[in-house]
């Protein structure tokens, strides 16, 4: 049995938007200090303050025993050389897993453990990823003109913990290198021994 992120290949057809009780667009405004570029993203707030990404979810009760199910979609887009992204989070409950279906797009799952492990997986079209317990994760779409679909299922008591990511960051960044998407250091990551 694996105890790291995986991925592999299976096919569904396309969702139905309108299927789902909640949708949740997430603008550039709700994303500050988590860019590196903090003057890129000033400048382009002045501009425009753009749809980053949107969550549709089915409505069921956080509780054990439920599997709260949906789609996110992250547009594609960067702020300066790093790609739009989710605020990613903890599950509130640690000990919760998550599952991911990527249906359209290319991108990257981004994770870490409270310990600072971390791991960086591919999102293309057919990957299930499985995000083990105790993994932050944050979708990036590293695609400069397609959306990002995935299906995420995880369990219905997990709740999310934003504020840690918010504080510390992730411990690495997705950014453009000479045309293609690069894994570099964040520096305003915060080790635990530096938190401490
Ligand atoms: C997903 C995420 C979704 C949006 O449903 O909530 O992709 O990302 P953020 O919640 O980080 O804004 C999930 O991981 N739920 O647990
Ligand atoms: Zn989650």
């Amino acid at each position: 049995m694996k105890t790291v992120p995986f991925t592999f290949d299976v096919s569904i057809a396309d969702a139905i938007l309108s299927e789902y009780d909640n949708h949740i667009e997430r603008r550039l405004s709700a994303m500050k200090g988590q860019f590196l570029d903090a003057g890129a993203f000033q400048a382009l707030l002045a501009q425009d303050d753009a749809l980053l990404y949107e969550v549709y979810e089915i409505k069921r009760p956080e509780i054990a025993g439920e599997l709260l199910n949906g789609l996110s979609i992250v547009h594609p887009g960067k702020v300066g050389d790093e790609y739009y992204m989710t605020k990613g989070h903890f599950h509130t409950v640690l000990e919760t897993a998550e599952v991911y279906y990527c249906l359209k797009g290319e991108g990257v799952m981004v994770m870490e453990t409270p310990e600072g492990e971390w791991s960086v997986e591919p999102l293309r079209p057919n990957a299930v990823l499985y995000v083990p317990p105790r993994w932050a994760h944050r979708s990036v779409n590293t695609s400069p003109f397609e959306d990002l679909v995935t299906f995420f299922v995880y369990p219905g008591n997990a709740g999310h913990d934003y504020g840690t990511i918010e504080t510390q960051g992730f411990r690495k960044l997705v950014v453009e290198r000479e045309g293609a998407p690069a894994i570099v250091d964040n520096p305003r990551w915060m080790s635990p021994e530096q938190r401490a």
